[in-house]
C-alpha cells in the first residue's frame, strides 16, 4: 500500500471500514499512535466557514453536450482530443460514467449531490435552498470561482429573484464569469458575460469560451498558493455550431455566426485546446502533484451529430435516457493520489461529485446527500464501487413529456420503473425488452436486486404535469 503524507480523512464510515481492515491485519495500534501523533486525533469535524483548507485543489471542467464518443481516447475517429488523452494518460479514464439527459437535470445533480426527484424544480433553475459543492468548499475555507454556463436563475420560469445578479455567491462562488446569468446572449463570438456583477463589453473579436478560459487562469495564479476550487461548465460544444478562432472561417468577421454541423469538429477539438493551456498553467506552476483535475460532459452529444467511432458510427442522444444520452466522458488527473496510466470501470454517477469534494477537502457533507464519494479510487485506496446508477429525470415540470423516465442500472443491466428490463450487453439501444417471465437465474437476481433498489427511491409520477401537483 502506499504510503500517503496524511491520513485519509473521509467520512466515519469510512474509517471504520479502513481501521477494520488494518485491524485484520494487525496494524491497528501502529496506526492509531500515527494518527494521534501527526493529526492530534482531530479526525473529521465540520470545517465551518474561514477554517484553513488542507485538501488538493479541485477544477471540475464539463462540457455542454459532449457525450462519451466525443473523446479519441474513447474511440472518436472523428475529432481529435490529445490534451485529453494526455490527461486520462497522465491519470484516470473512466467508462462508466453516467450523467443526466439534459443540461439543468446534470447541473442540479453533480452541484448539490441529490437525486433530481429530491431536489428539482424546473428547467433552467437551481432551488435557492439547496447546498453545492461550492457551498460546501467555500466553507471548508477553499477559494471558489465558477466561470462559464450558468442558466439557472429561472429566467425561463420566471422564478422568484431570478433577475438576481449575485446567486452564484449565495451557492458558494466567492467569484464568477458566466454566460446566461440574467440575460441570454450569444456564448461564442461577441458573447454576453457577465463578471461578478458587471457585463463585460465584446465585440465580434471576443470568443465567449477565450473570455471564460482567461478568467479562469487568472483565478488560478492569484489563488495558487492556497486550496482552489473551480467548476467550469464549458459553453463549448452546445449548438450552434459555429467556427471557433482556429476554424478558417473565422477570418471572415461575417462567418463567426454562421452555422454548420461541421463546426461540431471545430469545437470539440478547440475544448481539448482549452484544456491543455488548463493542464499547461497548473504544470508551469507546478500545481499539477495537488490538484484533482476533472473532465466530464452534462448529457450526450446532440443528435443531430453522427461521430465516427472504432465500433461504428455513433448518434448523439441528448435528452434521451438511452446510453447516448447519458454515458459521458470522465477523465480525472491526480498525481497527488498516486493513479496513473488507468483506466476505471467503476461505475460512477453524477451525485457522486459532491461527496467526492468533500472527502478531498477533508469537510463533511450537508444533509441529505445521495452521491456517494469515489475519492478513495482517486487516492489509490481501498474502494468498494457503487453497484448501481440511479437516474430520475422530468426536465420540464410543468408538462407530461414520454423522454421523462426513471432507471436503476448496473453496467450489465437497466431497469425502468415502467418495468422494461434490459440487458445492455445484447441490446444497447432498449429494442426488445426482457421478458420478465423467462429470465435466467442470473437475470432474475438482478431483476430483483433492482427492482429493490427503485422501491428505496422516491420516484415522480410522470403520467401527470409535476410542478401543478407540486403547487
Ligand atoms: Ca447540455
Amino acid at each position: 500500500m502506499r504510503t500517503r503524507k496524511s491520513f485519509p480523512a473521509a467520512s466515519f464510515f469510512v474509517l471504520i471500514d479502513y481501521f477494520y481492515a488494518r485491524m485484520m491485519k494487525g496494524k491497528l495500534l501502529i496506526e492509531i499512535l500515527f494518527l494521534a501523533l501527526v493529526s492530534g486525533l482531530s479526525m473529521v469535524t465540520y470545517a465551518g466557514p474561514g477554517n484553513q483548507a488542507t485538501g488538493p485543489n479541485i477544477i471540475l471542467i464539463m462540457c455542454d453536450d459532449m457525450g462519451y464518443e466525443c473523446l479519441s481516447s474513447n474511440g472518436s475517429l472523428s475529432y481529435s482530443t490529445p490534451s485529453l488523452d494526455k490527461l486520462a494518460w497522465k491519470g484516470l479514464r473512466f467508462t462508466q460514467c453516467y450523467s443526466q439527459p439534459l443540461c439543468t437535470p446534470s447541473r442540479v445533480k453533480i452541484m448539490t449531490g441529490r437525486y433530481n426527484s429530491n431536489n428539482y424544480i424546473d428547467f433552467g433553475y437551481l432551488d435557492v435552498r439547496e447546498k453545492t459543492f461550492g457551498n460546501v468548499l467555500k466553507d471548508a475555507g477553499y477559494k471558489t470561482m465558477i466561470a462559464g454556463k450558468w442558466q439557472l436563475n429561472g429566467i425561463n420560469t420566471n422564478e422568484e429573484g431570478c433577475m438576481d445578479p449575485e446567486r452564484p455567491y449565495q451557492f458558494g462562488f466567492e467569484e464568477y464569469c458566466l454566460w446566461w446569468l440574467t440575460e441570454k446572449g450569444s456564448r461564442y463570438a461577441d458573447p454576453l458575460i457577465v463578471q461578478n456583477g458587471t457585463r463585460l463589453e465584446t465585440t465580434i473579436d471576443d470568443y465567449g469560451p477565450d473570455l471564460v478560459l482567461d478568467y479562469i487562469l487568472n483565478f488560478i495564479e492569484r489563488n495558487k498558493n492556497e486550496p482552489f476550487f473551480v467548476y467550469y461548465p464549458m459553453m463549448l460544444v452546445h449548438s450552434p455550431f459555429q467556427p471557433t478562432p482556429d476554424s478558417p472561417e473565422w477570418a471572415d468577421p461575417d462567418k463567426r455566426n454562421s452555422t454548420d454541423n461541421k463546426f461540431f469538429k471545430d469545437m470539440v477539438e478547440y475544448t481539448d485546446k482549452i484544456v491543455g493551456k488548463i493542464f499547461a498553467s497548473l504544470e508551469e506552476q507546478d500545481l499539477l502533484e495537488n490538484t484533482i483535475l476533472i473532465f466530464t460532459g452534462d448529457n450526450g452529444t446532440n443528435t443531430d451529430i453522427i461521430t465516427e467511432t472504432k465500433d461504428g458510427p455513433y448518434k448523439g442522444g441528448k435528452g434521451r435516457l438511452f446510453d447516448n444520452g447519458t454515458h459521458v466522458p470522465l477523465v480525472i488527473s491526480y498525481p497527488g493520489g498516486g493513479k496513473k496510466a488507468e483506466v476505471g470501470s467503476e461505475l460512477i454517477e453524477f451525485s457522486d461529485f459532491l461527496p467526492t469534494f468533500a472527502d478531498a477537502a477533508k469537510t463533511s457533507l450537508p444533509p441529505g446527500i445521495d452521491g456517494r464519494s469515489f475519492y478513495r479510487l482517486l487516492a489509490n485506496q481501498r474502494y468498494k464501487p457503487r453497484k448501481y446508477v440511479f437516474v430520475h429525470y422530468y426536465p420540464n415540470t410543468t408538462n407530461v413529456s414520454n423522454r421523462s423516465g426513471c432507471f436503476v442500472r448496473t453496467k450489465g443491466y437497466k431497469l425502468y420503473t415502467d418495468g422494461r428490463f434490459f440487458d445492455m450487453q445484447s441490446d444497447k439501444w432498449e429494442k426488445t425488452p426482457l421478458n420478465a417471465e423467462a429470465l435466467s437465474k442470473e437475470e432474475k437476481k438482478v431483476y430483483k436486486q433492482l427492482n429493490k433498489e427503485l422501491k428505496n427511491k422516491i420516484v415522480w409520477d410522470f403520467s401527470i404535469p409535476h410542478r401543478n401537483k407540486t403547487n
